[in-house]
């Protein structure tokens, strides 16, 4: 009997622990949304995205959201948007890695500081189908006759929490 409740509890702490690592949803500008007068550059500059995570744009009629090449966001024009929207609540799903550039599509409004760059990288946690860039770390020369220490941050970034699942899992084990 009360095996089933301890499985269910482990089982149920695991996928606590777990979801909330796939994927973020961040609101641009927080409070102030998607509008004139806030700095988007500082409100990224404090965030880590990864792919999987999304962006969700709160805005009024006065407003676009277009997706641009880093040339254009430079540049300010949307002319050869890669996306645009102007439905007042545009989410963005950050699918691969890189750079994504955003701007709104008003006359100056981009100019007067309505432009995100937000640097995506790859998932760490899932989506190990996904990975368009990876560097190859050639300047390491492991020619020595250790063991080759592990060189993707990726692995360490996730090693805590595999390390808290192996020990949910074994703790499991013991109580059930
Ligand atoms: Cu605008």
């Amino acid at each position: 009997m009360s095996g089933f409740g301890a499985g269910f509890i482990c089982v149920t702490l695991i996928l606590c622990m777990v979801v909330p690592g796939l994927a973020t949803v961040y609101t641009v500008g927080d409070s102030s949304g998607w509008t004139l007068g806030a700095d988007y550059t500082t409100w990224a500059s404090d965030k880590t995205f990864e792919v999987g995570d999304s962006l969700v744009f709160n805005y009024d009629s006065s407003h676009t959201v277009d997706e641009v090449s880093a040339s254009d966001y430079k540049a300010c024009t949307s002319a050869n948007a890669i996306t645009t929207d102007t439905s007042g609540k545009t989410t963005i799903d950050l699918k691969t890695a890189g750079t994504h550039y955003f701007i709104c599509g008003v006359m100056s409004h981009c100019a007067g500081g309505m432009k995100l760059a937000v640097t995506v990288g790859t998932g760490s946690t899932t989506n190990p189908s996904k990975t368009p860039t990876t560097t190859t770390p050639s300047s390491q020369t492991p020619k020595v006759g250790t063991t080759p220490t592990v060189t993707r941050s990726d692995s360490i970034t996730l090693s805590p929490l595999v390390a808290l699942v192996i020990t949910f899992v074994a703790f499991c084990l013991l109580s059930v």
